[in-house]
Order: structure tokens, then C-alpha cells, then sequence
């Protein structure tokens, strides 16, 4: 399936780890905050449907995707912290300006990713027009959210079985 017909809230869930004790936190930017809502809720859900608990979820807003990274970062870096999810919608074409920030927050999240050894979740949508983002964000392709919160999990099933830290 080519990823434009793909729907980003089906996705397999066999093996999923147990979450109920551990913590994720949210970055939600507030740029284009009418699809980020809608991202966030999905994240949310998503994580509660899952397992997470209500307690052990966090949430932060960033002004714009550009300052996803350092907001990742400042939970990524709390040991109390198992996880982060990055939200952001940058539509395309409108400037060049999207390219750079594309680049920069997948980099920098990359990175942050790295360097504290924990899921950080690349959450952004990169359309090239609101209609996309709204296609992708609870709409006939399903909600990047979802995904996103989803990826979370199977990350930190990943990180369970080749550490041997808990099953
Ligand atoms: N932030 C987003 O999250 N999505 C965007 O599509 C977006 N487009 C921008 C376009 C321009 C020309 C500028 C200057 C900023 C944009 N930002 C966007 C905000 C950016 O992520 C950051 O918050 C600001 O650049 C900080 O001043």
C-alpha cells in the first residue's frame, strides 16, 4: 500500500508490552492547533486504549514544530519519563520555510532520541494543504496520532525485549 492510501489508525497490534506503569509525556505544538487538537486526542486515546494510565500521561505545548525538539527533549530528559510523542502539523508549499522546519524537527527529534535512549516519536504531519492535514488527523486516513502513539508502545515493547528489563 502506497502511504497515501495508507490509514494511520489501522495498525496491528498483536504483543503490544504492559504500559499501566509507565509514563509518557506529549508535545503538542500550537501551530495550526485546529489539526494538533485533533492529533492529540488521538495520541491520547490511543495511549489509554492501550493500557496507559490517565495519571501517566502528560501533556506540554510548543508555539510551533520547531520547538518540538527542545520540548521532547526537556521530558526525554526526566528519568520518571518513558516516553515522548511529538505533534506537530507543517504544511508544505506555503514557504521554504516548511522545508527547513521539517528537516530540523525530524533531526532534532532523531537526536533527542539518541542521545537520552528513549522513544521520542516524530508526531508531524507534513501535508501539502489543511485539507490533507485534516484527511490525516481523524479523517478518511485515519489520524497521525493514533500512529504515533501506537509507534510509542511497540518502542518500548522493543526496548522490554532486547534489554530483558521486564517479561
Ligand atoms: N510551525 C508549525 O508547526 N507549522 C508550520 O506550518 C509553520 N510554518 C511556519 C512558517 C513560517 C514562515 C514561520 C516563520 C514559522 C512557521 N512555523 C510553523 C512556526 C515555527 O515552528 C516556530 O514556532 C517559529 O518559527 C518560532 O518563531
Amino acid at each position: 500500500m502506497s502511504s497515501a492510501d495508507k490509514n494511520l489508525s489501522v495498525f496491528s497490534t498483536e504483543g503490544l508490552p504492559d504500559i499501566s506503569q509507565r509514563k509518557f509525556a506529549i508535545v503538542v505544538a500550537e501551530w495550526n492547533s485546529e489539526v494538533t487538537e485533533k492529533l492529540f486526542e488521538g495520541a491520547y486515546a490511543t495511549l489509554i486504549r492501550y493500557g496507559a494510565l490517565a495519571k501517566n500521561i502528560e501533556r506540554g505545548n510548543v508555539p510551533g514544530s520547531f520547538e518540538l525538539t527542545l520540548g521532547a527533549h526537556w521530558y526525554a530528559q526526566r528519568e520518571d519519563i518513558d516516553a515522548v510523542v511529538a505533534l506537530g502539523v507543517v504544511i508544505q508549499g506555503e514557504t521554504k520555510h516548511n522545508d527547513y522546519i521539517n528537516h530540523a524537527v525530524a533531526q532534532g527529534i532523531t537526536n533527542v532520541s539518541i542521545k537520552t535512549n528513549k522513544p521520542v516519536i516524530f508526531g508531524v504531519l507534513t501535508p501539502n494543504n489543511m485539507e490533507q492535514a485534516l484527511e490525516r488527523s481523524g479523517g478518511v486516513h485515519g489520524n497521525k496520532g493514533d500512529e504515533a502513539a501506537i509507534t510509542a508502545i511497540k518502542m518500548l515493547g522493543l526496548q522490554e525485549k532486547i534489554t530483558n528489563r521486564r517479561g
